[in-house]
């Protein structure tokens, strides 16, 4: 049976691989060398693009299916996709909220700690043997009961702060206005007054054109030399720039990042610097959240060529 030609556009586990590969008629786009002739070639014949949520699909590749119908991403961020393009040809978009919520969390909340308390370093003093040859490894920051910031309360940015919670910190947070389920939590509307009262500032936000760069250079220079930035949201939330500048400067503390501009070819000036935890986009990486993800991309596809309701639309 004649199954719907799909275009993949990065690979995926073997576990979603398969069953992609029973259930559709898979184009692998980041297999092919020419890139643009594949597209050429494959394009009029896709009615779903299957993505990943750093890689969406821009308008060049959208314009190239003519026959397009549905976007499905795997991963919560959709920003990489171009909504309008979508929106003008009525083209559905998907992603996979939720399944990935607390894994995100808890990576946000795990880079906090190992920087602050110096868990890479201090791994590697035990390793090299630099333990008995030069004594204790030096001291580090305290955690707990510090104050943190939370630049953006949505589902994300509420799992981290509960988990800040159970280290007694002190919380508040900024979004485009108050969450009626968090007034536990003070709400702070200017995120730079939000990095001034903040020892670690989380960012947490859905990226948008609205919010490239929110953490620009005001907002570092309020976070200042004590404070540390936590980013597990999107590079672009970020003016990459001024952060490099300020943690060279010693005007930022320090910082954890699993997401860069240009990313996985990161600016290599962050390799140089100590005040650094670099993490590789791998926030929602655990087996059982990709698995879920993955699940969420099929049910969407599934979902859509039967004529059904998504499970989770974006558009
Ligand atoms: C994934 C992500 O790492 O959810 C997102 O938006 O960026 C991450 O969960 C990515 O989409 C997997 O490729």
């Amino acid at each position: 049976m004649a199954t719907p030609h799909i275009l993949q556009v990065g690979p995926y586990p073997a576990w979603d691989q398969e069953p992609l590969d029973a259930a559709f008629t898979v184009h692998r786009y980041f297999e092919a060398a020419d890139k643009e002739a594949f597209l050429a070639e494959v394009g009029p014949q896709i009615r779903a693009i299957a993505t990943r949520g750093e890689l969406g699909a821009d308008a060049a590749m959208i314009a190239a299916c003519p026959n397009l119908e549905i976007v499905s991403v795997y991963g919560v961020g959709y920003d990489a996709v171009d909504l309008d393009a979508c929106r003008a040809r009525g083209i559905r978009v998907t992603n996979t909220p939720d399944v990935l919520t607390g894994d995100v969390a808890d990576l946000g909340v795990a880079m906090m700690l190992a920087q602050s308390r110096g868990i890479v370093g201090a791994e590697a003093w035990a390793r090299s043997g630099s333990w008995a040859s030069q004594g204790l490894y030096q001291l580090q920051r305290r955690v707990w009961g510090k104050r943190a910031g939370v630049l953006g309360l949505g589902r994300i940015g509420f799992e981290v702060a509960k988990r800040l919670a159970g280290f007694d910190m002190d919380i508040a947070y900024s979004d485009v206005a108050a969450k009626p389920y968090a007034s536990q939590w003070e709400f702070i509307a200017d995120p730079v007054a939000l990095a001034e009262r903040s020892d670690f500032l989380f960012v947490t936000l859905a990226a948008s054109a609205a919010t490239r760069h929110i953490v620009g250079r005001e907002v570092i220079e309020a976070l200042g030399p004590e404070g540390m930035l936590i980013n597990v949201s999107r590079a672009a939330n970020v003016d990459e720039e001024a952060l490099l500048a300020a943690l060279a400067a010693g005007t930022l503390g320090s910082a954890a990042l699993d997401v860069f501009e240009g990313e996985p070819d990161f600016d290599p000036r962050f390799l140089s610097l100590p005040n650094v935890l670099l993490q590789p986009h791998h926030a929602s990486g655990t087996v059982e959240t990709r698995k879920a993800m993955g699940q969420l991309v099929r049910d969407n596809l599934t979902a859509h060529f039967a004529g059904q309701e998504l499970p989770t639309p974006v558009i």
